[in-house]
């Protein structure tokens, strides 16, 4: 083709990008930071799918100095002879041709394509400049666009290379006047993405490099696709199976790929894919193997006597509790659907997912019996705390006509409303409970003492926990509610202080505190909220000073500093009962002289250890333990 005359078919392509320059959210959505990255997911989107034809093993993309962006791949190059149908280049057309992507030539398909999926013409079409390069039998041809992708010049080689060296480099700057909010790319919103890319296309190893002004590169490699995913997903958090279950096969050319690991944590994270877009919104393959999963659990739990035949079935978010899972689905002619179209539509999935997955994993659960232990035991918790919820709900919703001063005639509140300057001390027994409330400072400070004993929530079932008053009395006092309702946002108090005896009846009572709070209200204490009042052991007079201190080694310290000569009374302090309001106040509960303990997940997850000892299967750790506590035991009402 001439390059100083124009024909038809170059009329009408560059009326096909002028189109996309007047309305470039017809194509990309939005010309916000959004749609600028858009450029870039389009363009590597070709170069993965050279990959999934199997003939590309690497990706680069390159942020350069002043915003241009540069993608390398070592397929094998776009063709460079002449498209039949333009009259053009292969290059040409695919650079400046709408919808010349994947499915131009009529067979094939694209498996990956962006949300969009618009090709390589409009980002041309949106860039100030884009130059392409083919490797490809030892010769380097290339071509560069101007202006929204008018050609500078025709296709031509301009340079040789290694005959071995083949693959496709696109360069392009983003045009400012289109991209008028910004044109400066975001790293971690590459790297996110790419990363996800590569964990997606399992062996496709991605490097993101950035030479702007802080220099970054990073490379994504996983061997073990979705299953790495999840790994990362899981990081952070305590495994229960500790193997990653991945199940994948196909049907009529749509294969389904799933990973998943269970964690001890409440939350589900199930993210599902197609042709590697994020389908937010879900649809048929996440239905499908949701339903499976339900479905074969609910099996396995009957086969297995963890459920009666009489028992309700267990919910999708029964067997979704504390899931990780990734659910990867490749189609030929994906149909998306939705508010933003990131629904997968095609009805046969369902079927196809659901077939695909079940057998997978009602194998899995076979074949591994102690890891379908774990998961069933997480899933019947699961499902108890959910009616307990429901209950709990209930409950509140019956306290919440009353006046929360009032309920169960226990709690005496506080007056201040506001939650950050408000505290609730858990007082062991009803005499030190009767001094905390003399003794307490009535704006802020609200005093709920304990009777009796607490009930072992590890043990109880969460219904017969709901049951017990004292547990109620907590719950609706701490305001959150529990389980699925559990929020937050709506605790009543900023310091939950837990104040028992410094003796072993005071600490086995502190443990069962903390094993509730272990179960139903972890994030109150991840957000640390909960703290042990420390009341002091000694009380040492020094001349006019009087200081209490909380232990031994305290005391030895404090001796030590004194003076030998003037060394005084050391007096061993009472028990919480045994105090007067004025001592407790002065000891242990004015902020200004008091000694809190923040309490941590750790300790939690000791005091978890204690009942996992106690209520274990191991026989001999149970023995030696009811033995060394003997009254703790005898307390605990199980
Ligand atoms: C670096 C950034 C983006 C690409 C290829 C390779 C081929 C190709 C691309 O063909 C025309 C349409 C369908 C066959 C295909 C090379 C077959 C044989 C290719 C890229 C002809 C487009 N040899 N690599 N397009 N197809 N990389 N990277 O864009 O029928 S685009």
């Amino acid at each position: 083709m001439n390059e100083n005359t124009y024909n038809d078919s170059d009329i009408q392509v560059l009326e096909g990008l002028e189109a996309v320059r007047k309305r470039p959210g017809m194509y990309i959505g939005t010309t916000s930071v959004k749609g600028l990255h858009h450029l870039v997911w389009e363009i590597v989107d070709n170069a993965v799918d050279e990959s999934l034809a199997g003939y590309c093993d690497d990706i680069e993309v390159v942020v350069d100095k002043g915003n241009v962006i540069e993608v390398r791949d070592d397929g094998r190059g776009i063709p460079t002879g002449t498209n039949s149908k333009t009259g053009l280049s292969t290059i040409e057309t695919i650079f400046t041709v709408l919808h010349a992507g994947g499915k131009f030539g009529g067979h094939g398909y694209k498996v990956s394509g962006g949300l969009h999926g618009v090709g390589a013409s409009v980002v041309n079409a949106l860039s100030e400049w884009l130059e392409v390069r083919v490797y490809h039998e030892g010769n380097v041809y290339f071509q560069r666009f101007e202006n929204g992708g008018h050609p500078a010049g025709p296709l031509k080689i301009i340079d040789t290379c290694s005959k071995d060296r083949t693959g496709t480099t696109v360069r392009f700057k983003a045009d400012p006047e289109i991209f008028t909010e910004t044109t400066v790319y975001d790293y971690n919103t590459l790297k996110t993405r790419l990363r996800e890319l590569a964990f997606l296309n399992k062996g496709l190893r991605i490097i993101l490099s950035d030479l702007r002004d802080i220099e970054h590169k990073e490379e994504f490699l996983y061997n073990g696709g979705i299953i790495e995913y999840v790994k990362m997903l899981n990081e952070n958090k305590a495994a229960l199976n500790s193997e990653i279950i991945y199940v994948n096969g196909q049907e009529d050319n749509i294969s389904v790929e799933v990973a998943l690991q269970y964690n001890e944590t409440y939350n589900s994270a199930v993210y599902s894919f197609t042709n590697n877009i994020n389908t937010y919104e879900g649809g048929t393959h996440e239905d499908g193997v949701k339903r499976a999963l339900t479905r074969i659990i609910n099996n396995y739990a009957k086969k297995n006597k963890y459920l009666k035949d009489s028992d309700d079935p267990l919910s999708g978010e029964d067997v979704r509790e504390g899931l990780t899972m990734i659910i990867s689905c490749k189609h030929p002619d994906p149909q998306f659907e939705g508010q933003t179209k990131t629904k997968l539509g095609n009805a046969e999935v369902r079927k196809i997912a659901d077939d695909v997955f079940s057998e997978g994993f009602e194998r899995y659960l076979l074949e591994n019996p102690d890891e379908a232990k774990l998961i069933m035991d997480k899933c019947m918790t699961a499902a108890r705390a959910r009616v307990a919820a429901k209950r709990a709900r209930e409950l509140t919703r019956r306290k919440s006509d009353l006046d929360v001063v009032n309920f169960g005639g226990k709690l005496v509140d506080c007056k201040e409303k506001d939650p950050t300057v408000c505290e609730i001390f858990l007082v062991e027994g009803d005499s030190a409970g009767g001094s905390a409330i003399k003794g307490r400072n009535s704006m802020t400070q609200a005093i709920l003492p304990l009777r009796g004993k607490i009930l072992n929530v590890e043990k109880a079932r969460l219904d017969r926990a709901l049951g017990n008053e004292e547990i109620r009395t907590i719950i609706t006092a701490f305001g959150t509610g529990i389980g699925q309702e559990f929020d937050l946002n709506k605790l009543r108090y900023h310091k939950i202080i837990i104040m028992t005896d410094a003796d072993v009846d005071g600490s086995h009572i502190r443990v069962l505190l903390l094993t509730l709070f272990y179960r139903f209200f972890r994030p109150i204490v991840e957000a640390g909220h909960v703290y042990a009042a420390q009341p002091p052991l000694f009380c040492i007079k020094h001349g006019k000073t009087i200081k209490y201190v909380l232990n031994e080694e305290e005391k030895a310290e404090y001796l030590a500093s004194l003076p030998a000569t003037t060394k005084p009374d050391v007096m061993r302090m009472k028990g919480l009962g045994e105090m007067d309001a004025e001592e407790l106040n002065e000891t242990t509960m004015d902020i200004n002289t008091r000694v809190l303990r923040k309490i941590t997940v750790d300790d939690l997850m000791q005091a978890d250890e204690i009942f996992t000892k106690l209520m274990g299967e191991e026989v001999e750790p149970r023995r030696k333990f009811i033995e060394e506590n003997a009254t703790f035991v005898e307390n605990l009402d199980i």
